[in-house]
């Protein structure tokens, strides 16, 4: 029998992945379930063939220097690969797959929680119950803002923007104003309700609520900083479900601090696990902990479609997802 490519699971996966993971290949499964360390994934880049990695995997260009490589195939469990520095990779013959398309509804799913537990103060008001403060209904108790019929500005319209998109505009009859750098007028996105902006000014400008749903690239990191966010209409909210390093938490905080910005709601962070102390405070501000992709369905869907990149990829067929 022909040996089987070795591939390092580098985090406990549901067990439906893991059982079709080790019916295909020669595999290791992380035993303690915690993001894994630099020395550990050098380990693992000089001696197995493949290795599916996630976001708390940061392979950097000082881990991909490891040397020698064995590892031909990083298949990424999610869509974003900024945990992944791709040009290291490259170079040192490394492809990279990833997981779109399965995680686009919950992800916008949770888009929509976080939009609206912030503009209707759910968090704060789960808080008071819990907590033995509430004192009662009353006429101008908690009031938060109408979601329905307010302007959504949507950064980043591909496809977990498009889904925001039709959930806003359709369940929510939300104006929809959308930007891309590279996105074009059409169909497409008119179909989920979107006008495309001409630029990030106009459309910081002339929403009540952004939500984020960009990659973190060299040009969207520290994208919504002091000035852009000085930008935003005054009392706008700010949801982000994309990476926490696309917004300066400093300048947050402090737009937060002025009352410049009524709200934000929060599912990742610059560093993950960590979340600033100033946020942690704050009535105004909802924090869920990566929650985007975290429903059972769309975990197995992750997973599955992982299985299938590394099974193409060593038959030497085209990848499902490949990035690199
Ligand atoms: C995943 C995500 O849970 O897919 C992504 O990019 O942020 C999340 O939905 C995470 O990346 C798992 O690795």
């Amino acid at each position: 029998m022909a040996t089987r490519p070795s591939v390092l699971v580098t985090r406990r996966l549901p067990p439906a992945v893991e059982a079709v993971l080790r019916d295909t290949f020669d595999v290791t499964l992380s035993s303690d379930d915690a993001a894994m360390s630099p020395e550990a994934l050098q380990r693992a880049l000089g001696s197995v063939d493949a290795i599916l990695s996630t976001v708390t995997d940061r392979f950097t260009a000082e881990v991909l220097a490891a040397y020698p490589i064995r590892t031909r195939l990083i298949a990424n469990f999610g869509v974003g690969v900024d945990n992944i520095d791709l040009p290291a990779a490259h170079a040192h013959g490394i492809a990279v797959s990833n997981t779109p398309g399965v995680l686009t509804d919950c992800t916008a799913d949770l888009t929509m929680t976080l939009l609206m537990m912030v503009l209707r103060r759910a968090g704060e008001g789960e808080r008071e119950v819990r907590g033995g403060r509430w004192m009662g209904w009353a006429p101008t108790r908690m009031l938060g803002r109408r979601v329905t019929g307010r302007t959504l500005g949507i950064i980043g319209v591909g496809r977990i923007g498009r889904a925001v998109a039709r959930r806003a505009h359709f369940g929510f009859d939300m104006r929809v104003l959308g930007y891309s750098p590279r996105a074009v007028p059409g169909p497409e996105l008119e179909g989920c309700g979107i006008e495309l902006c001409p630029s990030l000014d106009t459309l910081l400008a002339a929403s009540d609520v952004v939500s984020l749903h960009c990659p973190s690239t060299l040009d969207t990191r520290g994208m919504m900083n002091a000035t852009r966010l000085a930008q935003l209409s005054p009392g706008a909210f700010l949801i982000n479900t994309a990476r926490g390093d696309i917004i300066v938490e400093d300048a947050l905080v402090a737009a937060l601090d002025s009352g410049h910005l009524a709200g934000a709601g929060l599912d990742v962070y610059r560093d993950e696990p960590a979340v600033a102390r100033r946020l942690l405070g704050r009535d105004n501000v909802v924090l869920l902990p990566h929650l985007g992709s975290a429903t059972r369905e769309t975990r197995e869907e992750m997973g599955f479609l992982a299985v299938q990149n590394l099974r193409a990829f060593f038959a030497g067929e085209e990848l499902p997802s490949r990035v690199i």
